[in-house]
Order: C-alpha cells, then structure tokens, then sequence
C-alpha cells in the first residue's frame, strides 16, 4: 500500500495536562469548582484522576514509547510548584525532574505546558487573569521552570488555549471563575497575551536555545449558508475573536476591533513565539440568530457534531485541520499539532480519525507548513473538565475507580503511524 512519509525527527506524541492526569491537585481552582453539585455534568470528581502524581506517569508513559512515540506534551502544575504566591515548593520541582528524566531514558521528548487551565488558589483568589499581576508571577515561575528544568526540558508551550478559557471561564460562567462579564473576558484575554510574552522572554534569559510557543486552539467556523450575507458576517466576526485577534497580537502586536477598546496595544507580543501549537478538533457551521447576543448573533448548527453535555467539539473534519495549519504558516514560525483528537467513548471513529487526520497534516507540509511534529489527545483517557469522566478521549482506556489500562483499537492504528513515520495514503 502507497505510504506518506514525514520529515526525519517528526515528533510523535499525546499530549495531557496536570489537572486531567495527575490526582488530588487540591490546591487549584478546578479543585474547589467540582465540589459544587451542578458544575460537572457527571457529577464526578477529577479525585485520583489517572494517578500520575503517585507513579502511574511513568507506566503510562513506558507504554507510550511502546507504542512507537518519541514525544511527549503534558503540563506542569503552578498550585504545586508555587503553593503560595513566591513560594516555590521544592519536593514537586523534583517530582517532576525526576518524570522528565524517566521519559529521556524513555526517548520520549518533554513539550512542557506550563499553564493548562488551572490557578493555584492564591492567584485565584486575587481574581484570576483578570489581576494584571499574574502577568509577572506567571513569567517568574517561567523562569524559575528553565532554570530547574532546563537541561532536560527544551520545548516550551507557555498557555494553553487562552481564548477558550476566557470564553468558558471569564466571559462564560461554566469554569472557575465563572464570572460571564464580557469585559473581564477581555481583559484576561489580554493578560493571557501579555503573560506568554513575559514568559517568552524570561525563558528566553535563562535557556537562550529553548523553543518557547504558545498554543492556540483554532476550530473551522463557516457560514451555514455559504452566500447569506448574515451568515458570513457572524461567522467573521466569531472568527475575528476566537481566532484572528490573538494572530493578530503575535504578528503585529496590537488587539485591533473588536478587541481594541477598552484595551491597550500589546507591542511586547509582536513575534514572542519560537513555534505555534495548533489545538484542532473540528469545523462549525455558523448560522445567523438574531438570540444568540452571547456570541455575536451566531448560533453553531452542524451536523453531525460531537458533543456531550455543556461542550460542542464540532463536526469532524480533517480538511479544516490543513487550512488552519496553512493560516498559520503566515506566522513564519515552525508548527505543532499539539492537540488533535475525538471524544468517542466507543473507540469506533477513533481509529479513522487519526489516520485523516495526519493525512490531512502531511497535506498541510505539501503545501508548504513547516509541521514538526503530532500530538493526540489524550494517552489516556482523563478528567475531561464540566463533562468530568463521561467524555472520553484516550488511546488507552483508563477505569478512574480501578485504575485499570486497557489499550484501545486506535492505540495500534497510531502506533503504527509513529513507528514507520508513515501513513497509508
Ligand atoms: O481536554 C481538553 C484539553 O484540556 C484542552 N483541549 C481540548 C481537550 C478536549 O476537550
């Protein structure tokens, strides 16, 4: 069978993050959110989670590199390393040196995010991304991060997925904080920004070479109704706020309409990035309500869409995963796919899904996106937010009450991609 190979050194990898694998981060706002009756539609509990915190990081991952993969992304946890505001906690830098170190003997490469959605607590407390403060913590533990870790670790995602975050969780009221203020969307928008660009630049002092990105979760949005003129307006300017603006911080370093008032330009953001992480799930069909005042007159209508209770990852759509990648090829800066994936509790689309989708990758570098490397989400299936454990995404099955692995179909169907740096054309 004719084959697609990539790039020599393509990274191949899953990717995970603190909260969702490691167990008991007591210490974090998600913490403190799920033990409200109402906020996770499960009703259950990020608890142990998939234990890594306690070992189970390094089972895990020695079953990755069996798998084929030669890469790693996961995140660190700041309600761990920084348990109060300028403390840094010792024993939890070591635990994860000593995780880093076990995935180098593994020939895993570490991708390191260091902010995943959860606050430690004090930062919480002081109102979260809306306090411009976090703006210099966050690059403080960045560097504190390459200067302990450094030698092990050389890839850097600094924030993942600010704009969902701020939809969900500042403009929206479904994570913490939940305040659903439009203003104070828009402000922890912008420190989010601000905050990856000091991070940028304090690595960047302390580990010259590191590769420092920031990760942006970028879905297709198109018009329902491709010729109506309403259709096409709403889904520009979804478009313009979900993906455009924050491009358009990194390329120019300015938030233009709609974001510019009430908000400063942001020249320290002009081109504060090594490499961008695309987060690609899925394509929304965008059709003209004149209700839908909460996000700008637009309501999603596609069909079929994955979703499951609060959340919508849109209609699977490999070709939306090219285009976006070829978008941000206009950055000049090297790629990472550092998410892709489905919730498919069944492991029945799964399977295909991969493979369309690195298909749909290598189309992408044919055309002339400098992609180095793939990451699925997840290894392991994982706490997955408001929907708690009802959602699944792993390549393997994970039983939160047993603790038990179970390798999935998909798990095969990708490591055979890894292990050949091919895919079935
Ligand atoms: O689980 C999340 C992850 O934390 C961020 N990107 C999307 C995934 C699936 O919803």
């Amino acid at each position: 069978m004719a084959r697609l190979s990539f790039p020599d050194g393509f990274l191949w990898g899953t990717a995970t993050s603190s909260h969702q694998v490691e167990g008991y981060n007591v210490n974090n706002d998600w913490w403190q959110w799920e033990q409200h009756p109402g906020h996770i539609h499960d009703h259950s509990r990020s608890g142990a989670a998939c234990d890594w915190w306690n070992g189970r990081a390094e089972e895990d991952l020695s079953l990755a590199a069996q798998l084929g993969q030669n890469a790693h992304r996961l995140s660190v946890e700041w309600s761990r390393l920084e348990p109060a505001c300028g403390v840094y906690n010792p024993a939890a830098f070591e635990r994860y040196r000593r995780l880093f170190q076990h995935m180098r003997t593994l020939g895993l490469t570490p991708v390191v995010t260091l902010y995943h959605f959860t606050l430690p607590r004090w930062a919480a407390n002081i109102g979260g991304w809306t306090n411009p403060l976090l703006v210099s913590r966050f690059a403080t533990l960045a560097a504190e991060c390459a200067r302990r870790f450094g030698d092990l670790v050389s890839i850097w995602c600094t924030v993942n997925e600010p704009a969902v975050l701020v939809y969900n969780a500042y403009a929206g009221r479904v994570w913490p904080p939940g305040t659903g203020n439009l203003l104070h969307g828009l402000r922890a928008l912008r420190h989010l920004l601000l905050a990856h660009a000091a991070a940028y630049r304090a690595i960047h002092e302390v580990q010259p070479d590191a590769q420092v990105g920031i990760v942006f979760n970028m879905p297709l949005l198109e018009p329902a109704r491709p010729h109506h003129p309403l259709d096409r307006q709403v889904t520009f300017w979804q478009d313009w706020v979900f993906n455009e603006a924050k491009l358009r911080a990194l390329r120019a370093g300015v938030f233009v309409p709609p974001l510019a008032f009430p908000l400063q330009p942001a020249p320290h953001v002009q081109g504060s990035c090594d490499f961008v992480g695309l987060n690609y799930y899925g394509r929304y069909l965008v059709r003209f309500d004149v209700t839908a005042t909460g996000d700008f007159f637009g309501r999603h209508v596609q069909q079929p869409t994955v979703s499951r209770g609060h959340t919508d990852w849109g209609q699977i759509y490999p070709e939306g995963l090219t285009h976006q990648l070829l978008r941000l090829r206009a950055l000049g800066r090297p790629l990472y796919v550092t998410e892709n994936g489905v919730c498919d509790n069944l492991d029945v689309v799964r399977p295909g899904h991969i493979v369309e989708h690195v298909r749909a990758v290598h189309r992408a570098i044919q055309q002339g996106a400098d992609v180095r490397g793939y990451f699925h989400w997840s290894l392991v299936d994982n706490f997955e937010w408001v929907e708690g454990w009802s959602a699944r995404f792993g390549l393997i099955a994970v039983n939160p009450f047993t603790q038990e692995r179970r390798p999935k179909a998909s798990a095969e169907v990708y490591a055979e991609i890894c292990r050949t740096n091919r895919v079935p054309a």
